[in-house]
């Protein structure tokens, strides 16, 4: 059985539609002390800089070139925050295992990205995308001690799935849950996404809808 059967008509439809609604880039917070008010349910997508974290919200809403994407990793220094029809919010976290910046300028934005992830009451998920051609590094699963340790449920997403074959596809997702199986905090699914082709993306708007219990 494929992870997409599991999603029922309705749900999926709901998320069609939520996600389908007006979307606004709200504000980029530089310092954790800028951080909105907790006052709307927010996911927020998470990993390693050039995984597709800014590329995926723009695929979920359907807006190209509302968060910033780029083929320059580091991209994104801020933790933004995009605001769907004052139901959620989508947050877009600075990537780690960022290389080419000076290592100030790296842990500067990575810490940031830390803080916010530690204390945020109204995270009601956190999606932590991972590319499919690569699978799970070392990086990554520092990350997921961390996410573990902060107590916040995730999910794992594979991102960039159009890249590979389907069978590989398959195969990288039953790693990647084998390997996270015994991660306390991790939700047990793993869905491969393509922000390019759109595969995954009617389930992934399905999940945050359930994750953050909004009804339409
Ligand atoms: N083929 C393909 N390319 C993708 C996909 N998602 C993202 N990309 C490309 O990957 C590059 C990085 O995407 P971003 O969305 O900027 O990555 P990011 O995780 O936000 O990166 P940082 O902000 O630097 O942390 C861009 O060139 C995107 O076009 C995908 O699903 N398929
Ligand atoms: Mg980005």
């Amino acid at each position: 059985m494929s992870d997409e059967t599991v999603f029922d008509e309705e749900a999926l439809e709901a998320g069609r539609i939520q996600f389908a609604r007006p979307v606004a880039f709200m504000m980029g917070c530089a310092k954790i002390d800028q951080l909105p008010a907790p006052d709307l349910p927010e996911v927020a997508f998470a990993g390693r800089s050039n995984v597709g974290k800014s590329s995926l919200i723009n695929a979920l809403v359907n807006r190209h070139g509302l968060a910033r994407a780029s083929n320059e990793p580091g991209r994104t220094r801020e933790v933004n925050f995009f605001v769907l029809e004052d139901k959620l919010r989508l947050v877009d976290l600075p990537g780690y295992g960022f290389a080419r910046a000076s290592k100030d300028t790296a842990k500067k934005f990575q810490n940031l990205g830390r803080a916010y992830l530690r204390g945020r009451p109204n995270l009601k998920r956190v999606y932590l995308l991972i590319d499919a051609r690569h699978g799970l590094k070392a990086p990554d699963k520092e990350a997921l001690d961390a996410l573990d340790q902060s107590a916040v449920s995730y999910q794992v997403v594979l991102t960039k799935a159009d890249k590979i074959k389907a069978a590989e596809v398959d195969k990288v997702v039953a790693d990647t849950l084998k390997a996270i199986s015994k991660r306390p905090a991790a939700f047990p699914r793993v869905l491969a996404t393509s922000s390019e082709k759109g595969r995954g993306l009617p389930e992934l708007r399905a999940e945050i809808m359930a994750a953050c219990e909004i009804m339409l």
